[in-house]
């Protein structure tokens, strides 16, 4: 078993798609060990997304993820991170598979529904950024 760390971004968050998102990723048989809505400020999604700071989508991207709430969580399975990754589908929704979440409920490439963990290193990471032990059952 292995984790991983995903984000329902405020976009779909405010567009009503969290309980489809959730609902989705039950089926595709994920277990929720974590689980939190939280409004994240500047300060803290420049943190979070501290490896993208020389990236020119940098400031764009820490505005659109303090501009709202979000839910973050930590997902269990048979090989998590690939498994939540592929689910997501590509980055840029135009390009994202029909079927994946973003896809479905990603409007650009900046705003694209969902964040996921993109090795363990960055898992562990993540996870650890938002979870403490104790909140991970
Ligand atoms: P994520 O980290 O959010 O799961 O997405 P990802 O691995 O598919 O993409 P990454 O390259 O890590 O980029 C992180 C997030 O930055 C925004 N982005 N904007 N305007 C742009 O060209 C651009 N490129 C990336 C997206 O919100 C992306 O998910
Ligand atoms: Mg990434």
């Amino acid at each position: 078993m292995e984790r991983t760390f995903a984000i329902i971004k405020p976009d779909a968050f405010a567009a009503g798609h969290a309980g489809k998102i959730l609902a989705r990723i039950y089926q595709e048989g994920f277990k929720v060990v974590g689980l939190k809505k939280l409004y994240l400020s500047k300060v803290e999604a420049e943190g979070f997304y501290y490896v993208h700071r020389e990236r020119p989508f940098f400031g764009e991207l820490t505005d659109f993820m303090s501009s709202g709430p979000c839910v973050v969580m930590a997902l269990e399975a048979d090989n998590a991170i690939m498994k939540w990754r592929d689910l997501m589908g590509a980055t840029d929704p135009a390009k994202a598979a029909e079927g994946t979440l973003r896809r479905e409920f990603g409007t650009s490439i900046g705003e694209n529904a969902t964040h996921g963990s993109d090795a363990p290193e960055t898992a562990a990471f993540e996870l650890s950024y938002f979870f403490a032990g104790l909140e991970l059952l």
